[in-house]
C-alpha cells in the first residue's frame, strides 16, 4: 500500500526474492507507470530491477488492494498544523484493506508513525471486519496479525540497504513479531529483532531524531566557526580525528520527509521532555535563513541589484530528486523572490521547473554549463556528483556561498585530476 519512496523499492526487491507482489497506489499515473515497467522515482538500480521484476510478471499496479498472505504499508505520514502528525494516508490504507484481509494474515505498517498506530490501525480493522479475530494470542490460523517494522532505508542506497540493513520488528502480540520476522527473512540479510509495536515505534522516531540532533550540533558550529572566520568544514574534519569524536557535516538546514519531520512525532507526545529534539528542529529550520541572508549580502554588493544567481541543487540532498521538505527549495524560493535580473536553478534529477517558481519570471531551469556561463554569484545548495565534478577555478573571483563545503571537494578534486594526468 503505496508506491512512492519506500513502498515502491520495497515491492521490487520482493518481487526479486520471489514474492508475487501488487503495488497499490492511489495516482493513476504511478499505477500506469509501473504496469509499463517504468519507475517513476530517480533511486539508483530501481528502474533496471524494476524492468526486471516486471518483465517476470511479477510485480503489477493497481488502485484498490486485492486479497493477499501479506498487507504492508507504507503510506506517508506527514505533518499537519503545528507539525502535529497526520496518520490519514495509514488510515485510510487499513480501511481501503479491510475488506480483502483472510484469517492468517499478516498486516505490517512501515510508515514512520507516533508511538500507538499499530494498535490503532488494528482498532480501526477490527470495527470493520467484526467477522475475523484481531485477538494477539491464539490459534494463529484464525487471526489477523499486526506488527510494526520501521522502514530505515538511506535514499540513494535503498534497494542495498533493504536487504543489508538490519530491522526491528514490532508485534502487537510475540507471534505476531514471530510473524513479521519471518516474512522479512524472506528477503533480508540483516539480522531481525523482535520486540513490542510500540518500541519498534519509538525506534524509529529516536533513529531520526538523533539524526537531527546530531546534525544540529554540526550546523551549530557552522555558525560559531562563521563568526570566527574557521572553515567549519576544515575543523570538523580535524576534531573527527579524535577517535571517540564523529561529528556530522552542517549544510543549508535539513530536509527530505524523514529526519525533518519524525522528531515532532516525539515532541509533540512529549512536549515537555523532547526539550533537546525540539530545540534541534529549530536551530536545524533556521538555517535556510542564514543562508538567504548571505545571499542578500552579496547581492547588495551588486549595483541596482542587476546581478544573476545561480542556485545549485534543488533536492534535499546529493543523488536523489526527492524535493519534499528540501532546505535548497526553501532557499532557492526565497532568493528567486529578491530583486535579480537573473535566477537560475540548476537541479540535473529534474526536468520542469517545479510549481513554487511558474510565477517568477525571471527564474529559470538552467543546466550546470550555462549557470557558469551566465552567474555573478553561485550558491552551493546540494553536493550532486556532477557539480562536484565542475573544476572550481570557473567560478573565477565571482562570490560562491557554499553551504556544503562543496568547494574544498571540487579542489581536491581538481587536484586528483591534475594528478592523474
Ligand atoms: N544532512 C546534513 N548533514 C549530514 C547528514 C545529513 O545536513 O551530515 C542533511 C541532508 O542533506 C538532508 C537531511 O540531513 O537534508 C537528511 O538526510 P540524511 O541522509 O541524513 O537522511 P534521509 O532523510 O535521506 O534518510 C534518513 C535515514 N535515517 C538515519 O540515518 C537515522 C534513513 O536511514 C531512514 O530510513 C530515512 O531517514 C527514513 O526514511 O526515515
Amino acid at each position: 500500500m503505496g508506491l512512492g519512496y519506500i513502498g515502491l523499492p520495497t515491492a521490487v526487491v520482493l518481487a526479486d526474492h520471489g514474492f508475487d507482489v501488487l503495488g497499490v497506489d492511489s495516482n493513476e499515473s504511478v499505477v500506469d507507470s509501473i504496469n509499463r515497467g517504468q519507475a517513476h522515482i530517480v533511486e539508483p538500480d530501481l528502474d533496471a530491477a524494476l524492468a526486471r521484476a516486471h518483465k517476470k510478471g511479477r510485480i503489477r499496479a493497481s488502485n484498490t488492494p486485492e486479497p493477499a498472505d501479506y498487507f504492508l504499508i507504507a503510506v506517508p505520514t506527514p505533518f499537519k498544523e503545528g507539525h502535529r502528525p497526520d496518520v490519514t494516508y495509514v488510515e485510510q490504507a487499513s480501511y481501503a484493506i479491510a475488506s480483502s484481509l483472510c484469517p492468517g494474515n499478516l498486516i505490517i505498517i512501515e510508515s514512520t508513525s507516533p508511538v500507538g498506530t499499530t494498535e490503532h490501525v488494528r482498532d480501526l480493522v477490527s470495527d470493520l471486519r467484526t467477522d475475523l479475530s484481531f485477538q494477539s494470542e491464539g490459534d494463529p490460523s484464525k487471526n489477523v496479525h499486526l506488527a510494526y517494522c520501521p522502514e530505515r532505508v538511506l535514499p540513494g542506497q535503498i534497494l542495498k540497504e533493504l536487504v543489508e540493513n538490519d530491522r526491528v520488528v514490532g508485534g502487537l502480540s510475540p507471534s505476531c513479531a514471530e510473524k513479521a520476522r519471518a516474512f522479512y527473512q524472506g528477503f533480508v540479510r540483516g539480522h531481525i529483532y523482535m520486540t513490542e509495536a510500540k518500541t519498534a515505534e519509538l525506534v524509529k522516531l529516536t533513529e531520526n531524531a538523533s539524526r537531527d540532533v546530531n546534525i544540529a550540533f554540526a550546523n551549530e558550529m557552522s555558525l560559531i566557526c562563521d563568526r570566527f572566520g574557521i572553515d567549519p568544514y576544515e575543523m570538523i574534519d580535524l576534531a573527527n580525528h579524535h577517535p571517540r569524536v564523529n561529528i556530522l557535516q552542517p549544510g543549508p538546514g535539513v530536509g527530505g520527509h524523514c529526519v525533518a519531520v519524525d522528531p515532532w512525532f516525539i515532541v509533540d507526545a512529549a512536549p515537555d521532555l523532547a526539550r533537546l529534539i525540539h530545540l534541534a528542529r529549530d536551530v536545524n529550520d533556521s538555517k535556510p535563513d542564514y543562508v538567504v541572508k548571505k545571499v542578500k549580502a552579496a547581492i547588495e554588493s551588486y549595483p541596482q541589484s542587476k546581478v544573476t544567481v545561480a542556485c545549485l541543487g534543488l533536492a534535499f540532498k546529493a543523488n536523489v530528486d526527492d524535493l519534499r521538505e528540501s532546505p535548497a527549495m526553501e532557499i532557492a524560493r526565497k532568493v528567486s523572490a529578491m530583486a535579480v535580473e537573473q535566477c537560475l536553478l540548476v537541479e540535473p534529477n529534474i526536468e520542469n521547473i517545479p510549481p513554487d517558481f511558474k510565477n517568477q519570471s525571471t527564474t529559470n531551469l538552467a543546466t550546470l554549463k550555462e549557470a557558469v556561463e551566465k552567474a555573478d554569484i553561485f550558491v552551493l545548495l546540494v553536493d550532486h556528483k556532477s557539480f562536484l565534478e565542475l573544476d572550481p577555478q570557473e567560478f573565477g573571483d565571482r562570490p560562491v556561498i557554499d553551504t556544503r563545503g562543496m568547494l574544498r571537494r571540487m579542489w581536491r578534486g581538481s587536484r586528483l585530476k591534475l594528478k592523474g594526468a
